[in-house]
């Protein structure tokens, strides 16, 4: 009988090995090692073995029969981890999109103007924002005692010998223009200005504006009115929106006027200051350097969180700084 079994492990070995399906695997075990199989055929007739050869006999059939049914097991576990790896690569599957984000209201309300100013033939320039006193008070025609040069208005820099400050504006923007290029000037500038002012629903302390400059021979305020009208007419898409000039004052501008445009929010109408507006005054051009007999000008400065509220109908301008990204995926 010890051929026998010796015989047998040969076959099971050699059976083993070339093993790779598991129909192969089952084919083995149906073979092998179920109750009608080849272990449990020699098993059966252990009992007419002579009792003095049992032990040893014994021995070598536990090992071979240990033997089948680990090997068994080991492949049976490897052909489950190698099927299970080919399936979980489906590469008929469609692809899984990365989540895309997109620039901020406020980033792609600046990116309006440009858009929008750059087809009027407007070039896009850039200021400080850590101004002088100089160029965002004096140059702009501010009186000296003017209440915008309080403290409680503006932020200066501790311990600066210049008066620096952050800017409260982009209109010094318009002095470096003027001072640095001749006429025909035509500049939109968009930047970030600072004010100590007290937040609510429509005022920040940290907000942007878009300053715009036009200086040339012949241009007057019908020029001014009606490149303000076609930009938020174009800005809109010629949704009909209710806009008005109301008159107003600004140190650096001569006529000067607000420009409001109609808000429906949640508590009904009421007109938003979207900015100022109006012809640079002589004085201004002078201390530029430029002739104010020869050339006139328009400027004009609007808040961008105050058009993005009025474009997203959003009555609460915290919420474009509150960085909920829920909020910000439905603007955007
Ligand atoms: C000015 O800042 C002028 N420099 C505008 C100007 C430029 C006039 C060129 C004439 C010629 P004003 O302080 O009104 O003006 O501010 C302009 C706009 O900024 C406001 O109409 C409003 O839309 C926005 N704004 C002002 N204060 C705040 C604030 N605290 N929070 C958010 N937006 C503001």
């Amino acid at each position: 009988m010890t051929e026998e079994i010796e015989r047998l492990r040969r076959d099971i070995e050699n059976e083993l090995a070339d093993i790779a399906t598991s129909e192969e695997l089952e084919a083995f075990r149906l073979k092998h090692l179920v109750k009608k199989g080849s272990l449990a055929d020699v098993t059966k007739r252990f009992k007419d073995v002579p009792p003095a050869d049992k032990p040893a006999i014994g021995k070598q059939l536990n090992e071979l029969r240990q033997f089948a049914n680990t090997r068994f097991q080991e492949l049976q576990n490897s052909l489950q981890v190698s099927k299970a790896a080919s399936t979980s690569l489906d590469l008929s599957l469609a692809g899984r999109k990365p989540p895309l984000g997109t620039a901020h209201p406020i980033s792609q309300m600046i990116d309006e103007f440009v858009r929008i100013f750059g087809s009027f033939g407007f070039d896009v320039a850039d200021g400080p924002e850590i101004e002088d006193d100089y160029h965002n008070f004096d140059a702009l025609n501010f009186a000296p005692n003017h209440p915008a040069r309080d403290m409680q208005d503006t932020f200066f820099l501790a311990d600066s010998d210049e008066n620096l400050l952050l800017r409260t504006h982009t209109s010094p923007a318009q002095i470096r223009l003027m001072r640095t290029c001749k006429p025909p000037l035509r500049f939109i500038v968009p930047g970030r200005v600072y004010r100590n002012e007290a937040i609510d629903s429509t005022h920040l302390a940290e907000f942007y504006q878009v300053e715009g400059l036009y200086v040339d021979r012949n241009v007057s305020l019908a020029d001014l009115k009606g490149t303000l009208i076609a930009f938020v007419e174009e800005l809109f898409e010629g949704r009909t929106t209710k806009y008005r000039f109301r008159p107003s004052f600004f140190p650096f501008t001569e006529p000067s006027a607000e420009f409001d445009v109609l808000f429906s929010g949640s508590k009904g109408e009421a007109w938003l200051e979207m900015g100022g507006c109006g012809m640079v005054h002589p004085n201004v051009l002078q201390n530029c350097g430029i002739d104010p007999e020869e050339y006139t000008g328009f400027a004009f400065g609007f808040g961008v969180e105050r058009l993005a509220m009025l474009k997203h109908g959003i009555d609460n301008i915290r919420l474009f700084y509150e960085n909920d990204v829920r909020v910000l995926r439905q603007l955007s």
